[in-house]
């Protein structure tokens, strides 16, 4: 059998050490917005994120990621004011109530400073540190940083995405960004990379990046991917938004074998639950016999 897809790897998060590897951690999504693509409106109400949020940390969510700004491609960019006013109450209110981290989905360091005033730990940046004072936020504060890759703005990236080779591409950018991120103070261990599926990518983009995860991991630090509910899913059983779940329960699957260290999920029970057999499998595989390098 070929090496290990999914090494362990510490995540250091102010000041806690988040073991990734051993089993697939699952990232519940926590919209609250109007317009996300599968779920816009619901969570608007910060009483409903609360409770939604608890009710993924007791269906087995590792980690809780609050966004107040969709990310859908054609989504119109609101002001920072305006989305840290959805995130910072439900984060405090959840951070108050919960025990697993919480990260913030943002590209804007003052978002990601009032977030983390108000208990997040992690810091989901789809713009890659694209904002320039977000660095020096995540470094102060000792957060976790999920660095993503995007070609494009979210108001216009399915236009036309192109690459020569989208894996050395993604893979490449991700290397750079983790050192972008560690010459701005940011240690290597707070870091994880994301491919960011669906980000300015075709179907056979995003099919690409999943089947060659190895040269994201390759990178050397945890590895979260997002397929839930999204397109490729779409693209791959002809089904609509609401009819996502079986085909992104086995592409959840098929991650966890492949090496994802992380899923980011709605469902999250049913995630949990894929991804607990798969992990079970890995280990009955070496136990009975196959050797991982
Ligand atoms: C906010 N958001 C939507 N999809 C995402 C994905 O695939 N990865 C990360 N890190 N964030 C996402």
């Amino acid at each position: 059998m070929s090496a290990n897809p999914r090494p362990a790897l510490a995540w250091r998060i102010r000041g806690r050490v988040l073991e990734t590897g051993p089993r697939t951690l699952v990232m519940g999504v926590l919209n609250v917005t109007p317009d996300s693509f599968s779920d816009g409106g619901r969570y608007l109400d910060p009483g409903a994120a609360v409770a939604r949020g608890r009710a993924m940390e007791e269906e087995g969510a590792d980690l809780l990621d609050v966004g107040g700004e969709s990310s859908r491609p054609g989504a119109t960019p609101v002001d920072p004011a305006g989305e840290a006013a959805r995130v910072v109450p439900v984060i405090r209110a959840l951070r108050a109530a919960g025990s697993v981290p919480i990260s913030v989905d943002t590209r804007r360091a003052s978002v990601a400073s009032a977030a983390i005033e108000a208990g997040a730990d992690i810091v989901n940046d789809i713009g890659a540190l694209g904002d320039p004072d977000m660095a020096g936020v995540v470094r102060e504060a000792g957060a976790g940083l999920v660095v993503m890759h995007m070609q494009g703005l979210p108001a216009t990236m399915q236009a036309a995405p192109a690459y020569d080779d989208v894996v050395a591409e993604v893979a490449g950018f991700l290397r750079r960004r983790l050192a972008a991120a560690d010459a701005a103070g940011i240690p290597p261990g707070a870091v994880v990379l994301d491919p960011g599926i669906g980000f300015g990518k075709t179907l056979d983009h995003n099919l690409a990046l999943l089947a060659r995860l190895d040269a994201v991991a390759a990178v050397g630090r945890p590895v979260l991917v997002g397929v839930s509910r999204k397109s490729v899913i779409g693209g791959l059983t002809g089904r609509g938004v609401g009819e996502r779940l079986a085909g992104g329960l086995a592409l959840a699957a098929y991650l966890a074998l492949r090496g994802a260290h992380i899923v980011r999920a709605h469902d999250v029970k049913e995630t949990c639950d894929a991804v607990r057999v798969v992990d079970r499998m890995r280990l009955e595989e070496t136990k009975h016999g196959l050797e991982l390098d």
